[in-house]
């Protein structure tokens, strides 16, 4: 599936609206500016970036953006991601591998939505500390952010706002890495659909090398479907990448992320990648330049960066 010649089409997504830090829509700012487009040119991409996407005016948006039940600013941020699911459905269409840089993760409901409008059949790999799967009804917090693959698979009761979501991702195309803060109703969730995912308990356990093959064996075992990475950066450690909203103790390595992209590109299937979450204005500057440094690294690993 990876595009030949290898394009890349960057959709910078400057949007904050799916939690409640300010700052994580300059993540994809900082990306850029840290050199990304240069770097993946010089793995030999094809990049297209024109600046990053321009949204109707978010903050008048938000002004006027009451909840619907606990759901915070749940106006915007279907708006936003109705926007970026059609943006990442042109480049999908195009043979344009889109790299969206959050922001923060509600955007996943649209790239992952867009994916599936071109290829219906994809798999996703949601790599995070969080599985993201609260619906309506289970959000303690309102916060989209931790909402996107609920609405992906049509969980929890419809809101009108909502249907342009077409919930076109089936339960045994999803896996999750890295998770370690599930609420209770999420994990009733993920055991009712049989949802698998490999904690870092089994990251411990098998080691990440294992734990890829067995989680790709479960979405995609003949290496033939695409696949959709989603990548929060929150699934690393603190320590690794401190600069996030909602940093969770006991994350991935450096190196166990970067593996985790490494070996999907590895499998030629890549479609999409999200690489979201980064707050610039969390910790010191060393922190945001190491948090800044690995989202670029990632999204290099996944297109194809190698040790040798
Ligand atoms: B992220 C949380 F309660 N589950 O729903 C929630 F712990 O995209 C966190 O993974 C969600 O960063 C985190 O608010 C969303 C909470
Ligand atoms: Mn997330
Ligand atoms: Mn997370
Ligand atoms: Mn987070």
């Amino acid at each position: 599936f990876l595009p030949n010649p290898k394009r890349v089409a960057i959709v910078g997504c400057p949007f904050s609206g799916g939690q409640p830090r300010p700052g994580v829509d300059q993540g994809p700012i900082h990306l850029i500016e840290a050199g990304l487009p240069r770097q993946l040119e010089e793995l030999g991409w094809e990049v297209h970036f024109d600046g990053h996407h321009q949204f109707e005016d978010i903050s008048a948006s938000i002004a006027s953006d009451p909840p619907i039940g606990k759901l915070k600013n749940p106006r915007t941020v279907s708006k936003v991601c109705e926007a970026v699911a059609k943006v990442v459905g042109k480049h999908a269409r195009e043979g344009v591998l889109p790299l969206t840089l959050g922001g923060d993760h509600s955007l996943g409901m649209g790239t992952v939505s867009g994916t599936l409008e071109q290829y219906p059949d994809a798999c996703v790999v949601w790599v995070d500390a969080h599985a993201d799967i609260n619906t309506v009804e289970t959000t303690g917090s309102g916060n989209i952010h931790g909402m996107p693959v609920a609405f992906l698979l049509g969980l929890g009761s419809k809101i009108e706002e909502y249907a342009w979501i077409k919930p076109a991702l089936k339960a045994n195309r999803l896996v999750y890495i890295g998770l370690r803060d599930v609420d209770a109703g999420e994990k009733a969730i993920l055991r009712e659909h049989n949802i698998k995912a490999f904690s870092m308990h089994e990251v411990d356990k098998y080691g990440i090398g294992k734990v890829v093959e067995m989680a790709l064996d479960h979405v995609n075992p003949a290496r033939q479907l695409p696949i959709h990475l989603s990548f929060d950066v929150d699934s690393l450690d603190p320590t690794v990448a401190p600069s996030t909203g909602t940093p969770v103790r006991g994350g991935l390595t450096f190196r166990e992320g970067h593996y985790i992209c490494e070996a999907i590109y590895e499998t030629g299937c890549l479609v999409a990648l999200d690489i979201v979450e980064v707050n610039p204005s969390l910790e010191d500057a060393a922190s945001v330049k190491q948090t800044v440094a690995i989202g670029c690294s990632l999204a290099r690993s996944a297109l194809g960066e190698t040790l040798l």
